[in-house]
């Protein structure tokens, strides 16, 4: 199983904005995506995930960024997918995203999974369950963060991360939270189960 420190994460950088699939970076280094509806949190995992504030842009305003950013690490490259779902987009913004969307999914080689982000109070929602499909005909894999998780009791926690684990055949899921920091050694471990096998080892290790 590949192996990741802090520092594959702490030492992520700021790469690029790809508006249209012909800005993406050349498919060099293995990528893990952090896909989920608008303001379900992704931004805000990247972050608390990578120990750093602004990373990421976070907003209150739902549908902010229309591009993918990309992100480079020590050992791999995270891509920040632009958040779906979001009602009050004119139908040509959903188009183009869904095209850049579906480019980004259908030809990115060096993709190694996703990471789905979702509320913790309305998990798999149509965008998700849609997303989870056009991934499943990729072959890709999938971590699923309940975000938002400081929002419920523990109890309706419990029993969310148990109603959505029964719901999705194959994917890992776990509770998290970007104020209380909860679940980030469970999420970068996660990660580096998706990464390839050849991937370098390490010490100081999630698993
Ligand atoms: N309480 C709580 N609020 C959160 C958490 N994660 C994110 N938020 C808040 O939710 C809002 C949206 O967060 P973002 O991280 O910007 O969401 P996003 O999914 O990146 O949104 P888009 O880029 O628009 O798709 C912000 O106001 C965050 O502060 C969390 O774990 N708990
Ligand atoms: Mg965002």
């Amino acid at each position: 199983m590949p192996l990741l420190t802090p520092k594959d994460f702490n030492e992520m950088r700021f790469l690029l904005s790809a508006p249209t699939p012909r800005a993406f970076p050349a498919p060099d280094r293995v990528e893990i995506a952090f896909a989920g509806r608008s303001n379900a949190g992704k931004s805000s995992a990247l972050n608390a995930l990578c120990q750093q504030t602004a990373l990421a842009r976070t907003s209150k305003t739902p549908g902010r960024t229309q591009a993918i950013n990309f992100f480079d690490g020590p050992s791999m490259r995270l891509a920040d997918l632009p958040g779906y779902g979001f009602a009050q987009v004119p139908p040509a913004v959903k188009a183009a995203w869904a095209r850049l969307i579906e480019a980004y999914l259908s030809q990115r080689e060096c993709l190694a999974g996703i990471v789905l982000i979702m509320d913790a109070r309305r998990p798999l929602l149509d965008f998700d369950r849609q997303l989870l499909q056009w991934g499943g005909q990729f072959g890709l894999a999938f971590h699923l963060m309940l975000t938002k998780a400081d929002k419920l009791s523990r109890n309706q926690q419990v029993n969310i991360l148990r109603k959505t684990l029964a719901e999705v055949d194959g994917a890992s899921a776990q509770l998290f939270s970007a104020p209380k920091r909860l679940g980030i050694d469970e999420a970068r471990a996660a990660i580096g189960r998706m990464l390839p096998d050849e991937f370098i080892a390490n010490e100081n290790h999630y698993q």
